[in-house]
């Protein structure tokens, strides 16, 4: 027969196990989301309002959520720890062609020219105001990284919205995400 346990000591294992919960979901996640208000870009662009990058094992996936997917371009950088980072870069035409390609250079780090990454995709889910970017690893520092941090800019003509946004109001940038 089970025996009762007294309510006390239940409610202490109640805690060590939100504890657990809490510290771990951040090393298991390998993602992070960074937020930003819909109505606060300049122009009629692309307004962020949140942006989810995951880490995983064999690509680097962006998901980007606008208050509207309107015409206007989405730039993505990504920057490994200690070393030179990428853009990905998707001109949203929604009724001519998108131009989706990688350049060279984190917005910490930036480097001009195109680079070639075969497999790099992207996806606008219009209905949903969502792209979603693919980046595969080996196009990353041949694939040899860890943790990388990003940050979102659109563009339309000059900037349109950024995140995440510093106190000061600049372009920041997210936490460090493990690799899957
Ligand atoms: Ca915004």
């Amino acid at each position: 027969m089970l025996r009762r346990m007294p309510l006390r000591r239940t409610a202490v294992l109640a805690l060590i196990f939100a504890a657990f919960v809490l510290t771990a979901s951040p090393a298991l996640a390998q993602r992070a989301t960074v937020t930003d208000p819909a109505g606060d870009a300049s122009g009629p662009g692309l307004d962020v309002v949140s942006a989810t990058v995951r880490n995983r094992d064999h690509a680097i996936v962006a998901r980007v959520r606008f208050d509207r997917a309107v015409r206007g371009d989405l730039i993505v950088s990504v920057d490994p720890r200690g070393d030179r980072g990428v853009r990905l870069v998707s001109e949203y035409r929604p009724h001519r062609t998108t131009r989706n390609y990688v350049v060279g250079g984190a917005f910490t780090r930036r480097v001009e020219g195109e680079l070639r990454c075969g497999g790099f995709r992207v996806v606008w889910i219009a209905d949903a105001e969502v792209a979603r970017m693919r980046l595969p690893s080996r196009c990353l520092q041949d694939g040899n990284y860890g943790a990388v941090r990003f940050a979102v800019l659109t563009e339309r003509g000059g900037d349109t919205d950024y995140a995440p946004e510093t106190a000061d109001g600049d372009i920041g940038v997210s936490g460090w995400i493990p690799r899957g």
